[in-house]
């Protein structure tokens, strides 16, 4: 498999779809953890000449990276992704600390992988209220760009996207 863009978050976190509504692929979705068994391809299309491939990393949970969930098989394959975009629920207690906990998954599994280039996309928007909403918008997670987002709504789905084909259009960064 080689995408350009990795789906990383916990399962539910609705990365298969995303995958769904940028993209013709038609992933399997479910309202349980674990229905992606193996990941998800979609290429999304920007413009003529203009597409790179995302590909949804299923099953990341603490501990995957000694083989808890399904995660561990799929970690391979974001070895060999550009750019992360993470996905973290909106409806998370604690949004910040999932992805601190997906990050050092990443890292305890392969200490480079967290160098990518990183996005986050907040996500199911449209089942917040007014008051996390407003809450969510200030949330920073350093220099990584952070977008709030919905598949069902659409919200904040262009620029996802256009951040991601930023990202993945980007010359590497050259080495020493
Ligand atoms: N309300 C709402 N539900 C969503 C959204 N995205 C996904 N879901 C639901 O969340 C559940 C998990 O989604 P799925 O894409 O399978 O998550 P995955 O495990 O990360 O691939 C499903 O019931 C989806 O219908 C969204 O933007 N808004
Ligand atoms: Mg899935």
């Amino acid at each position: 498999m080689l995408a350009d863009v990795g789906l990383v978050g916990y399962p539910n976190a609705g990365k298969s779809t995303l995958i769904s509504v940028i993209s013709a692929a038609k992933p399997k979705i479910a309202d349980y953890p674990f229905t992606t068994l193996v990941p998800n391809l979609g290429i999304v299309r920007i413009d003529a000449g203009k597409s790179f491939v995302v590909a949804d990393i299923p099953g990341l949970i603490k501990g995957a990276h000694i083989g808890k969930g399904l995660g561990i098989q799929f970690l391979r394959h974001i070895e060999r992704t550009k750019v992360l975009v993470f996905l973290i629920e909106a409806t998370s207690e604690n949004p910040k600390a999932d992805y601190k906990v997906l990050l050092n998954e990443l890292k305890l599994f392969n200490k480079d992988l967290p160098k990518k280039p990183k996005i986050i996309a907040l996500t199911k928007v449209d089942i917040v209220d007014e008051k996390t909403l407003t809450s969510l918008k200030k949330i920073s997670f350093g220099k990584v760009p952070t977008f709030l987002i919905s598949s069902v709504s659409s919200a904040g789905i262009k620029k996802l996207v256009a951040e991601m084909w930023k990202a993945v259009s980007k010359p590497p960064r050259r080495q020493g």
